[in-house]
């Protein structure tokens, strides 16, 4: 019987990525796209769409009735700068959505999920170089809070339950097809756009900051590979650590300048600055590399010829 799949939160950054590559997989028919409003066109007219309120449980169980599925990929979330923004908000969000899709799943309606967490878990007292998978994990921000909750619940649901839960600490992704919303980590998305658009670019983040990156498809093959992975072979249901790179905002500017070599950038830090502070400048993932053998592909002067050859594209 083949795998019926919905994905809650489709039409974000990672999630319609994630939609089109599953799609490719599966079938068309066997993987449902999922939000709560129209807004991203593409994945609303690409395939079945359904509209799932994540915070309500009888939403989801609806959808999942109807097409009798059995994995679920949970990608909505409120990110680390909007989190601070609105915290009740992101705790509601994050947590009830996380509850929902685990108690469908402890209720036998779903069988294997799929839920993201983040290098927002470690705070200002973890080491921040070759942050370990076993650390100090003091979260500062709402969002980090939910995600290091999460993980502790999921570990929960799979001691107790026995449910196939499976998560992986995203770093920053960059991508150009869906722009990121309201994480510390969107500035290395943004900078190319302002390239293209107008040749320079004010960055939110101080020149040195550096932190965990990963280019889109690097990210949907390592949750692809993780869900694909046999089951004994996850040996971690909190969430896995995951790298690719890491660097700072004047990297990235220079390596831009590679190709736009008039492009020029300006430091702005705001309130995000604080937040990337707390976060580590790179992360041993050598579990993910040992267990489901994780690998990454893409380094930064392969991500911004992709991304300025892409938005190139869209922008001119
Ligand atoms: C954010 O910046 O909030 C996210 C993340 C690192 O989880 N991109």
């Amino acid at each position: 019987m083949s795998s019926k799949i919905l994905i809650i939160g489709a039409g974000g950054q990672i999630g319609s990525e994630l939609t089109f590559k599953l799609r490719h997989i599966y079938g068309d028919d066997n993987v449902i796209a999922s939000d709560i409003s129209y807004n991203n066109e593409t994945i609303v007219n690409s395939g079945l769409f359904e509209i799932v309120d994540a915070q309500d449980y009888a939403s989801i169980k609806i959808c999942v009735e109807k097409y009798n599925i059995d994995t679920i990929y949970l990608m909505a979330a409120m990110l680390s700068a909007t989190g601070e923004k609105y915290p009740m908000k992101a705790w509601d969000l994050n947590m009830n959505s996380l509850f929902n899709v685990l108690n469908l799943a402890r209720a036998k309606f779903i069988n294997k999920v799929f839920w993201p967490s983040s290098i927002a878990v470690f705070g200002a007292t973890t080491p921040v170089n070759y942050t370990p998978q076993y650390t100090v994990m003091e979260p500062s921000t709402v969002y980090g809070i939910t995600k290091q909750v999460g993980e502790r619940w999921c570990e929960y649901y799979f001691n107790k339950y026995g449910i196939d839960v499976r998560s992986i600490r995203y770093p920053g992704i960059i991508s150009w097809k869906t722009l990121p919303g309201g994480g510390t980590t969107d500035y290395a998305v943004e900078i190319y756009h302002e390239a293209i658009k107008s040749n320079k670019y004010e960055c939110f983040l101080k020149a040195d900051t550096e932190l965990p990156m990963m280019f889109m498809d690097d990210a949907i093959k390592a949750t692809i590979d993780i869900m694909q992975a046999p089951e004994d072979a996850i040996k971690i249901r909190s969430s896995y650590n995951l790298a690719a790179i890491s660097f700072t905002p004047e990297a990235i500017a220079n390596s831009i300048k590679q190709h736009l070599p008039n492009f020029k950038i300006s430091y702005k830090p705001d309130y995000r600055q604080e937040i990337a502070n707390s976060w580590p400048k790179n992360i041993n993932d050598s579990y993910a590399r040992q267990d489901w053998k994780w690998k990454h592909h893409f380094n930064l002067d392969e991500i911004t010829e992709e991304m300025l050859n892409q938005l190139n594209k869209t922008y001119n």
